[in-house]
């Protein structure tokens, strides 16, 4: 079966009353013209007006969650409160966890088996970062990310994979088509290799970092609508779908839900 695009909003520590109710129409209002899965991830103080708002077809997503269902860890929220709440979706593993907030490769696999556990679909991120990239450690580093996954997790049923290189993260620099099919693909064979055909097949491979409607960079500055790279991407064999952060927050995100079509 092949696999449905997939788009994420990640939104980050953005956002107002005002100015996500305006997403939210913008987003209910939006023509979208492709069968894509879309998540959006405000902030967890939203996230339940959003839900309450947003059009059916757009699932709502925390961009964390801790690995105690609950007790004295002020300022955590559990995966069972989120799926008590009705939030089917979290984001694990950003590269802003690991860096800012000390995530580790193993607190991010527990993270993801506590999320699995307790009944919610996790997008887990990975990624190198310029220096790793530089020293050509890339897919060392991705496979060493999945592999602390994999020892916490058997079913991978309910897991999308977005791979955002830390270098292409709210930098303005995304990688190009290529790079990313070359890490994707890479990221299949060893699903293939450690988890099994069936899932390397299944799972979702999705590309974040500066992912937007407006980016030309690999075409050239010539080319105004730029949205081509993003689409190039798109189309790479490997890569199904996207994980956007500032440009979620635009309404240029429905062009990039679009993407997939
Ligand atoms: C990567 C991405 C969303 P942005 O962090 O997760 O953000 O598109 O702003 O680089």
């Amino acid at each position: 079966m092949p696999r449905q695009f997939f788009v994420g909003g990640n939104f980050k520590m953005n956002g107002s009353l005002e100015s996500i109710s305006k997403i939210v129409t913008t987003l209910n209002e939006g023509n979208i013209t492709a069968p894509t899965e879309v998540v959006i991830a405000p902030p967890s103080l939203y996230l339940l007006s959003v839900k309450d708002k947003i059009r059916k077809e757009i699932a709502v997503s925390a961009q964390n969650s801790y690995i105690i269902a609950s007790g004295a860890f002020t300022g955590e929220i559990s995966p069972h409160q989120l799926k008590d709440a009705g939030i089917p979706w979290v984001i694990i593993g950003h590269s802003e966890r690991r860096t800012l907030f000390g995530d580790t490769d193993k607190l991010v696999a527990q993270k993801t088996k506590t999320a699995l556990d307790a009944g919610l679909s996790v997008i887990l991120c990975i990624g190198e970062t310029l220096e790793e990239r530089e020293s050509n450690k890339t897919i060392a580093v991705v496979e060493k990310q999945l592999a602390a996954v994999k020892a916490e997790i058997s079913d991978w049923k309910n897991v999308v994979i977005a791979y955002e290189p830390v270098w292409a993260i709210g930098t303005g620099k995304v990688a190009t088509s290529a790079q990313a099919q070359e890490v994707h693909h890479a990221l299949r064979g060893w699903l293939s290799k450690e988890i099994g055909q069936d899932v390397a097949q299944s799972t979702r491979i999705i590309y974040g970092g500066s992912v937007s409607a407006k980016n030309s960079k690999e075409l050239g500055e010539h080319l105004s609508h730029v949205f081509q790279l993003v689409r190039m991407i798109a189309a790479q064999p490997d890569v199904d779908g996207f994980l956007v952060g500032g440009a979620s927050l635009k309404p240029e995100f429905i062009e990039i839900i679009n993407a997939g079509s």
